[in-house]
């Protein structure tokens, strides 16, 4: 698929800002990919798609969860974390995209996973750094992701995990299991 078409597909699902947000991704993921070595033009298409199903009603979500059988621990959780998998459901159901690469990374790029693939990598840090981001943080997460991808991808996951449990939030266990994961696998 082109990036026009993807581009107007997804824009009708989204509000202006997190449109706008998605092209930053985007842009953010295609440069990545091309300085780590990962397919840009799945990189480009798991950008556009990777919020696809932020603004469905959480009804919606929670029966594809169920329907689909999906973990159902999601539930017990922060609801913003089901439009990573729901939208990986859905961009393959209503937008007929396949690859299950692509669809991956849209699944995993809230909580991320244990063993996430280059992709997954890319898409997770573009949407945490993408130009459009400003929180404390972000900008040494930019830094970092020009000289090592996974050394930016910790400090990203570890921020997350931070600013969670300073609002005295949950934390989903994958979004652990991610950053155990790496920690204990960099090199
Ligand atoms: O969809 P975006 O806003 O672009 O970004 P995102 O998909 O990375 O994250 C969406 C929200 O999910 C964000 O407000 C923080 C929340 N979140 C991320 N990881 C966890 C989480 N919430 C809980 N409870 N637990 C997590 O591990
Ligand atoms: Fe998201
Ligand atoms: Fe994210
Ligand atoms: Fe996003």
């Amino acid at each position: 698929m082109e990036r026009k078409e993807a581009l107007e597909i997804v824009k009708a699902q989204l509000t202006e800002h997190r449109y706008v947000h998605t092209v930053g991704v985007m842009e953010t993921a295609i440069e990545l990919a091309k300085q780590y070595g990962a397919d840009e033009k799945k990189a480009e298409l798991a950008a556009i798609f990777h919020d696809y199903a932020k603004f469905r009603p959480k009804e919606e979500m929670k029966q594809v969860i169920v329907e689909q059988k999906m973990p159902s621990e999601l539930l017990e959780y922060n609801g913003e974390l089901w439009h990573a998998p729901v939208g990986a459901f859905l961009v393959e159901k209503e937008v007929g995209i396949t690859d299950s690469e692509i669809l991956d990374a849209i699944k995993y790029h809230t909580s991320g996973r244990p063993g996430m693939t280059l992709l997954e990598k890319v898409i997770y840090l573009a949407d945490y750094i993408e130009p459009g981001r400003h929180f404390p943080g972000v900008e040494e997460v930019r830094e970092l992701a020009k000289e090592d991808l996974d050394t930016a991808l910790i400090k990203s996951v570890q921020n997350t995990i931070l600013f969670l449990m300073k609002k005295n939030q949950p934390v989903f266990p994958d979004t652990f299991h991610t950053y155990n994961d790496l920690i204990t696998n960099r090199r």
